[in-house]
């Protein structure tokens, strides 16, 4: 029996990453990380709590920077079915935001309640990341060089036309070097691997690898993305000193585990969504023109595989009548 059409929550998540990236985007250069943080966080919840469903955050960033933030375990929704799981970054590079640098996003994932996965106090994980064409070729365990030519391989590429991104850390140093002697390219963020781990799966993007130690739930939200485009993530958590390893020990979280994709989300139904809020590889930022502002979102299921691109127009003077949402903070 083939199903019935059934409802695609990531087109209603599009309003959500919508209006928090409009909020956000006001913030963009004004050097405060705090204040676009919070504009993300106060329209998304508004919002969110507007739509159709019994939804509970699991992963909801912000602690590791004590940032504004969609806390773990809040209700959101207006309660009735499906019950799921929430995963939020209402801004990914909140420091880009503040520096008006490239790629700074909002996101949003939902998945059936129970099938995210929860990264509990440990915030940071090593990740290994790639889009649908060297699904399966890689291996995190493996040496970087030999992920690599694996995904040039994949590719029918060579070596040096692969690029390669990951953060500018002290802590991947190594990995920078090695990376440069394999010969690949790299493209070094400062901040932003959520948005660094779509490019691998997002062909004109021109990333092919996303290697590095970055945050868990960022790895989590990627994971989500990854399953709707076909592309693969793997994971290791990253205990920063051996009090949060004994910590997470005593939690019961197991610190050599791979994670798989399907670890960090064994739902085969996600909704995703990805909206701009400055210009990137990704998507474009809020374009703001007087009287009004154009979005650009990515907006994903995974059970489909769609991936639609949405160019939005906002106009002001109807929003602002009815919006509680200060998108045009001069009316
Ligand atoms: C990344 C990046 C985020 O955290 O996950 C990073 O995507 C990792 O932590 O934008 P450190 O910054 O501590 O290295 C963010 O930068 C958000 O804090």
């Amino acid at each position: 029996m083939k199903e019935q059409p059934s409802r695609n929550l990531a087109l209603e998540l599009t309003r959500v990453t919508e209006a928090a990236a409009l909020a956000a985007a006001r913030h963009m250069g004004r050097g405060d990380k705090k204040a676009g943080d919070q504009a993300a966080v106060d329209a998304m919840r508004l919002v969110l709590n507007s739509i159709e469903m019994d939804g509970v955050v699991v992963v909801g960033e912000g602690e590791k920077d004590e940032a504004p933030m969609l806390y773990n375990g809040e209700k959101l929704g207006t309660g009735e079915s499906p019950q799921v799981d929430i995963a939020v970054d209402p801004v990914d590079g909140t420091r880009l935001l503040a520096q008006g640098r490239a790629n700074s996003i909002s996101t949003v994932a939902l998945a059936e309640r129970g099938s995210m996965y929860d990264p509990g106090p440990i915030v940071y994980m090593h990740k290994i990341a790639v889009g649908p064409e060297a699904k399966g070729k890689i291996d995190i365990d493996a040496s970087i060089t030999d992920n690599i030519k694996a995904v040039a391989r994949a590719k029918h590429a060579d070596v040096d036309d692969l690029t390669v991104v990951i953060l500018e850390r002290d802590r991947h140093q190594e990995f920078i070097d090695e990376i440069r002697r394999s010969g690949a390219r790299i493209r070094l963020i400062t901040d932003g691997d959520v948005s660094g781990a779509l490019m691998t799966a997002w062909p004109e993007s021109g990333i092919d690898l996303l290697i590095g130690i970055g945050g868990t739930p960022e790895g989590v939200l990627a994971a989500c993305a990854l399953k709707c485009m076909e592309g693969e993530i793997q994971g290791r958590l990253y205990p920063r000193n051996e009090e949060e390893a004994a910590l997470a020990r005593e939690l019961g979280y197991d610190l050599e585990k791979v994670l798989t994709i399907d670890d960090l989300v064994s739902s085969n139904d996600i909704f995703f969504s990805v909206t701009g809020i400055t210009d990137g590889e990704l998507v474009e930022g809020v374009k703001f023109f007087g009287t009004g502002a154009r979005t650009h979102s990515l907006v994903m299921r995974s059970q489909s595989g769609t991936v639609r691109e949405i160019t939005a127009t906002h106009r002001w003077e109807k929003l602002m009548a009815y919006s509680q949402i200060p998108y045009d903070p001069s009316r």
